[in-house]
């Protein structure tokens, strides 16, 4: 059957396949050889930070790296296509809301300032001039700042982030919810509080020295694929690789590196995972606690023979805090809880103990498969707990690696695009810049929707992004956005966001990363931090896509004039003349970017300091927190199957194909999954698929539960078998946000929870509700 969507995938990841699929997207996007020119400056010296992910790469000097990935993202910003004003006159708002998410990325760049009008429905040019009065005129009529809303994105460069955080809290808010709130703010909340930074400690140096890595809840294969080639050169070394994961992910099991020649042509692979553990989704906590408890059992055996502690006593008594609470809770939780609750057995977590133990240096990695859940802090707290035991943190071959998302996540963050900014910092702000900045705390993601929803906020601006879909509840979302006096979108390609409006509503068009940015004095250069805290130059070598776009720190600067205009302390459009400029107030900002200019300059960039590597504890406590937790069995998916009985109740992880970044849809594949020209999945156990009296390639409705009684449903989804836990099940997003009710959210860190949602499958009924289309491939909110 050719149009079968499910075929079997034997390969490795990487190799042939990737290599194919990259000269398939090149030729999509029409761009064969520009693009092929494109490539070879992604990650170099002398070119642009690839906007793929944020994976750091070797001192970002070396040789072309491959990245199947990498080279889509940059193919769908490089591509021939535009969305231009004809566009928008050819089809009404309501028309293309009609169309996927995938037809939409297909339209090409954005090329003009376009402004919605209401007679029409349709999107018509607008010069930059009015759009930026327009703005500013919404701005300035509302009762308090606080009713304006900033969103950003994780692609935005140091210095658009930190003129746009400036420029924002001299106008008077601290409303600044970032795609982070949804990605690795679990992460930050966690480690904070744990070891006193809120970002990993290692480098890529450590991937050499470690003896084992574990990995939990990342699909490196598709989301981080240069991340591979470190793993594989660990492997090969003998390191081992434990993985945890409800899925078989094809990355974490093979690799061919199409850099090498002798496995291309042999097509031959490395093995990447020596150990695989299939975990219940939700299950990392008590997994990691078993661990733990593997560890302190064996440890208390070793010292009653009168040998020495197997754990590192001296870090221990030295350096941390908490110990001996925390041991006596992890003695106290019973396995029958761990068995249950993680979805494993006790000899594998003991078995993933003794690797823990004989292993001098230990690296932990984690990715969304932890980050979104309700106990995703104590999770990320536990692993930190075990890293701490034996002295894994600040030390060579060792240390915590959250792997971050989108490029300059990480950067925007330390920019102070956050809702919660330190008073120390404000203090800064004050003396440097002479304004008073706003002290209250902001909305962040999840408490911005609340805030339209509620009319407690009547402007939206998003610095990038696709707000409308990423985040969670979509319909809820959209109500939000749509009872906005004002919502401005700038961005590089036409999505969702753009269509889900305000009463007024803007769509600026910006130059990307692989573009030249003309200013004043010059082509200029952008910084951005990768995910271990690199801080590096990345210059454009495109012509703009349109000469209509602007640059982000240009758009930031002539807002920030029409709004706050003689009020301001600031020369804004002085500042972008020259980014110089911008990266000399960072300097003057942040200690930690003293000599930015000239550090920034040396080929490589510079690393951010980073107390926890050093072994320097920014906590109340002056030291490491041990940081007890109980594993979970009160939860939404608890509570939701003792309220359904018989009725069977999944644990649904939203999660990412291979031919998609984030909301941008590039391609209907996931080759390493075996799904081809098919998004609307469901990946099931076997087992699960037969109790449901059901077979695989049936269509089946998902509603998932909340005690909210709001009745949330995704519609027409395709059964497919897989190698997945029972009780589990995976679907892309942002195809099942609909499903995340906007307050299930993560404790403490507020991150939506999507990666644990209680579902209940039925069969598929053909109603109003369910997706009509052109397309199938869903337009989630309509
Ligand atoms: N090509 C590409 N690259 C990307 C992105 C992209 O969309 N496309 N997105 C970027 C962004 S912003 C981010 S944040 C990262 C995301 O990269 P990842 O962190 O890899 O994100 P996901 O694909 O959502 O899923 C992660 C993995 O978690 C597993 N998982 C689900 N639930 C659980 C659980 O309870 N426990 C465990 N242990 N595992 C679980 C899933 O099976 C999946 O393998 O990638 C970045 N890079
Ligand atoms: N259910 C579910 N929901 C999730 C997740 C999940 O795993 N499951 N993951 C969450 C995570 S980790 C994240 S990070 C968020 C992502 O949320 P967002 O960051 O809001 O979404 P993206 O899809 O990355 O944004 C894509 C859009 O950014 C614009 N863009 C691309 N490049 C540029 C640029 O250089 N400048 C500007 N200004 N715009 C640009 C393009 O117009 C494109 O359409 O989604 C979150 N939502
Ligand atoms: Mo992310």
């Amino acid at each position: 059957m050719s149009h079968d969507p499910i075929r079997k995938y034997d390969g490795p990841a990487g190799g042939w396949g990737a290599l194919k699929s990259v000269a398939r997207h090149l030729i999509e996007q029409d761009i064969e050889i520009k693009g092929a020119k494109t490539l070879l400056h992604a990650n170099q010296p002398d070119g642009f930070d690839c906007p793929g992910c944020a994976w750091p790469d070797r001192d970002h000097t070396s040789t072309f790296e491959f990245c199947e990935n990498g080279a889509k993202a940059v193919a769908a910003e490089a591509t021939k296509f535009r969305a231009g004003p004809e566009l928008f006159a050819k089809y009404s708002v309501a028309q293309l809301a009609e169309y996927s998410d995938y037809w939409l990325e297909q339209q090409g760049r954005l090329t003009t300032p376009m402004r919605y009008d209401a007679a029409t429905d349709h999107y018509v040019p607008v010069s930059w001039y009015d759009a930026f009065a327009l703005i500013a005129q919404h701005l300035n009529a509302l009762p308090s700042p606080d009713e304006a809303i900033f969103y950003t994105s994780g692609r935005t460069s140091n210095e658009a982030a930190f003129l746009y955080q400036l420029f924002v809290r001299e106008y008077g808010t601290n409303n600044f919810p970032d795609c982070s709130n949804m990605c690795h703010e679990s992460s930050g909340t966690a480690l904070k509080k744990q070891i006193g930074v809120g970002k990993g400690t290692v480098s890529l140096h450590d991937f050499e020295k470690a003896d084992a890595i574990f990995i939990f809840g990342q699909n490196p294969g598709t989301n981080h694929p240069r991340m591979l080639g470190e793993l594989r050169e660990a492997a090969r070394r003998g390191c081992r690789i434990v993985s945890f994961n409800p899925l078989r992910e094809r990355g974490l099991e093979r690799f061919a590196d199409p850099q090498d020649k002798l496995e291309m042509m042999t097509y031959g692979s490395t093995k990447i995972s020596s150990d695989y553990l299939q975990l219940k989704i939700g299950g990392d906590l008590a997994a990691i606690k078993g661990i733990i408890k593997h560890v302190l059992e064996r440890d208390a055996e070793a010292l009653a023979r009168g040998e020495a502690s197997l754990l590192d006593r001296g870090f221990i008594d030295g350096h941390t805090a908490g110990f001996d609470a925390f041991a006596e809770d992890v003695r106290a939780e019973a396995w029958e809880t761990i068995i249950a609750e993680s979805g494993l057995d006790e000899a594998q977590i003991r078995h993933a103990g003794e690797i823990y133990l004989r292993s001098g240096r230990v690296i932990a990695c984690w990715g969304m498969g932890i980050t979104q859940h309700k106990h995703s802090v104590p999770t990320i707290n536990m692993i930190t707990n075990l890293l701490l035991l034996r002295g894994n943190l600040g030390r060579e071959g060792a240390g915590a690696c959250p792997v971050r998302g989108h490029s300059n996540v990480q950067g925007d963050r330390t920019m102070m695009i956050y809702e919660k900014p330190p008073a120390a910092f404000l203090d800064r702000i004050e003396q440097v810049f002479g304004f008073e900045p706003p002290r209250a705390d902001g909305y962040d993601t999840v408490g911005a929707i609340e805030a339209m929803i509620e009319g407690k906020a009547r402007v939206f601006f998003a610095m990038g992004g696709n707000f409308a879909i990423a985040t969670p509840d979509s319909d809820a979302t959209a109500r939000g956005l749509r009872r906005c006096d004002l919502t401005v979108n700038v961005t590089t390609k036409l999505n969702r966001s753009h269509l889900v409006h305000g009463r007024d509503a803007l769509i600026l068009p910006c130059l990307g990363r692989t573009e030249i940015d003309l200013q004043d004095t010059g082509p200029q250069a952008v910084t951005v931090e990768d995910s271990m805290s690199m801080v590096h130059l990345s210059s454009g070598i495109n012509p703009p896509a349109s000469d209509q776009l602007l640059s982000e720190p240009a758009i930031v600067a002539h807002l920030a004039n029409a709004t706050l205009g003689v009020r301001s302390k600031l020369p804004w459009l002085w500042l972008v003349g020259d980014y110089d400029r911008i990266r000399d107030l960072v300097a003057k900002t942040f200690d930690d970017f003293h000599d930015f200019n000239a550090r920034v300059r040396v080929p490589g960039g510079f690393r951010l300091s980073n107390t926890a590597r050093d072994r320097v504890w920014n906590t109340p406590s002056g030291r490491a927190n041990f940081i007890a937790a109980q594993v979970p069995t009160d939860n939404p998916i608890h509570r939701a199957r003792r309220m359904r009985g018989a009725q069977p109740v999944f644990t649904l992880a939203t999660t990412r194909s291979h031919d998609q970044y984030n909301t941008t849809v590039y391609g209907l594949d996931d080759r390493y999954r075996g799904v081809f020209g098919e998004r609307r999945v469901l990946f099931t156990n076997a087992d699960d698929i037969a109790a449901l009296g059901m077979k695989a390639g049936d269509w089946v409705d998902l509603e998932s539960l909340c005690d909210d009684c709001v009745r949330r449903t995704a519609k027409r989804f395709l059964l497919v078998e897989y190698d997945i836990p029972r009780g589990c099940l995976a679907a892309y997003y942002p195809e099942t946000n609909p499903l995340v009710p906007l307050s299930s959210f993560a404790d403490e860190s507020r991150t939506p929870t999507s990666k644990s949602i209680p579902v209940v499958v039925t069969p598929h009924v053909n109603d109003a509700d369910a997706p009509r289309q052109r397309d199938i491939h869903a337009s989630v909110v309509r």
